[in-house]
C-alpha cells in the first residue's frame, strides 16, 4: 500500500484545470509533499503528440494519462491530472483504474459563455469560425459529470477561493 493520490480535474477548456492544478502544487509542496503534474495540453506535445480530438484519440489520451497517473500514484506521488476529459465513458474508465482512497474527481464547472468570453488562447474563436474541428463545448460534446467528487463553480469565484475550497476539500477526502 502507498500514500499516493490521483486528483483528476474535468471540465472545458478555460474553466480553470491548469491554473488550479498548478496553484494546488504549489501549495502542497509548502507541505513537503511530492506533488507532479499532468496536463492534456503538454501530453499532447510529447507522450500524446500521436493524438488529435476524435472521441477514440481522446479515449487513447485518457487512457495513457490514466496509466501514467496510476504509476505515479504508486510511487507515492500526488498526481494533479488536467484533462477535460469530456465524456462519463472517460471518466468511469479513470476511475475504474483507482481504489476509492487514492482517487478524485473535481469538477471545475464553468459556463460555456464564461470560458468563451476569457477565451485565453483564442481557441473559441477560432473554433466558432469553423477553424479547429471537434472543439468541446462548440462541435463536440462536454457531457457534465453525475458523480464528481467535489464540484467548483469557476466561473462565480475568484482562482483563490478555488483553491481555498480545493484545500478545504482534500483532507476530507483524504484523512490522514
Ligand atoms: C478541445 C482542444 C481542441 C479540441 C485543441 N477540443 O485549453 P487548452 O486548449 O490549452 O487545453 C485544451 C487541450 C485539451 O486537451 P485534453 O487532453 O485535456 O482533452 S481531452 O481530455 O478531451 O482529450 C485546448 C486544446 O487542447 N485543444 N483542440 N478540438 N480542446
Amino acid at each position: 500500500t502507498h500514500m499516493g493520490k490521483v486528483i483528476w480535474f474535468t471540465g472545458l477548456s478555460g474553466s480553470g484545470k491548469s491554473t488550479l492544478a498548478r496553484m494546488v502544487k504549489e501549495a502542497l509542496e509548502s507541505e513537503c509533499l511530492s506533488v507532479t503534474i499532468l496536463d492534456g495540453d503538454s501530453l499532447r506535445k510529447g507522450l500524446n503528440r500521436d493524438l488529435g480530438f476524435s472521441s477514440a484519440d481522446r479515449a487513447e489520451n485518457i487512457r495513457r494519462a490514466a496509466e501514467v497517473a496510476k504509476m505515479l500514484c504508486e510511487t507515492n506521488y500526488i498526481v494533479l491530472a488536467a484533462f477535460i476529459t469530456p465524456f462519463r465513458s472517460l471518466r468511469a474508465a479513470v476511475r475504474g483504474l483507482f481504489r476509492h482512497e487514492e482517487y478524485a474527481e473535481i469538477f471545475l464547472d464553468c459556463p460555456l459563455a464564461v470560458c468563451e468570453s476569457r477565451d485565453c488562447k483564442n481557441l473559441y474563436s477560432r473554433a466558432r469560425k469553423g477553424e479547429i474541428p471537434e472543439f468541446t463545448g462548440i462541435s463536440s460534446p462536454f457531457e457534465v459529470p453525475e458523480n464528481p467528487d467535489f464540484v467548483v463553480r469557476t466561473g462565480q469565484v475568484s482562482p483563490q477561493d478555488a483553491l481555498r475550497q480545493i484545500l478545504n476539500y482534500l483532507p476530507i477526502r483524504f484523512p490522514d
